[in-house]
């Protein structure tokens, strides 16, 4: 096994794997993936083979064993201080750590009603009034920081603190709920979804997720 693992689910569905991953790529150091697959009669026993929590993702690195995506983000902006995951600057660092915490923490209507499912294209879809005031409160977190922490010389790299960074990749699937529910977006914040869509590394996630054969039904997730 390589020094460094990360223990993911389906690409397809996993959506605390994909943040995980964005983040260990941005480093651009060689791991090993190890990939579960969700709602299998073998799936806890496997995930707790790795994971003390009996969740996924899981990033292994030498003797340590650490679980929960925001703190695997932490863990590598700390090891690849070089790759970016943190802002350089104090206060958007703050700011970046507290949006990633609203994330991690928040948003359960918009996760429960619209689970991740990166291949799938719903038409029509109906978003409930409850769903609708988290899209608001993240496109309006998306326009703050956008505004205020993107790169002041002009150059509109696109990403919410100037460069990519951690509190993008906690964003990710969040796009990806967008395109597949065909959320109707302001144009800046549409904006920001394809930035997050056209990166390469995202690309590479879906490409695999549209590969794989298990279908999980939305409401077990
Ligand atoms: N708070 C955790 C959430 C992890 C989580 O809920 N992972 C799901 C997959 S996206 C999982 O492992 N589920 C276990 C299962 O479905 O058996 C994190 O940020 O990493």
């Amino acid at each position: 096994m390589a020094n460094l693992t990360l223990v993911i689910g389906n690409k397809n569905y996993s959506s605390w794997s994909l943040r995980a991953w964005l983040m260990l790529k941005q480093t651009g150091v060689a791991f090993e993936e190890v990939r579960i697959a969700l709602d299998q009669p073998d799936t806890a026993t496997r995930i707790r083979q790795y994971s003390p929590s009996g969740r996924v993702p899981v990033l292994l690195d030498g003797d340590l064993v650490l679980w929960e995506s925001i703190a695997i983000g932490e863990y590598l902006a700390e090891q690849y201080p070089e790759a970016g995951l943190l802002p350089k600057e104090k206060t958007a660092r703050a700011i970046a750590r507290a949006v990633s915490a609203e994330m991690h923490s928040g948003f359960l209507a918009l996760r429960q009603q619209l689970p991740m499912d990166c291949r799938t294209r719903h038409q029509n879809w109906q978003i409930a009034p409850a769903v609708q005031q988290d899209i608001d409160r993240i496109t309006q977190l998306w326009q703050q920081c956008r505004a205020q922490f993107r790169h002041q010389d002009g150059d509109d790299s696109g990403w919410l603190f100037g460069d990519l960074t951690l509190a993008d990749a906690m964003f990710a699937p969040v796009a990806s709920r967008f395109v597949t529910y065909g959320v109707q977006l302001d144009p800046a914040s549409q904006a920001y979804v394809d930035t997050i869509w056209a990166l390469p590394a995202m690309q590479d996630w879906l490409t695999a997720a549209a590969a794989e054969l298990e279908v999980i039904e939305a409401h077990k997730l």
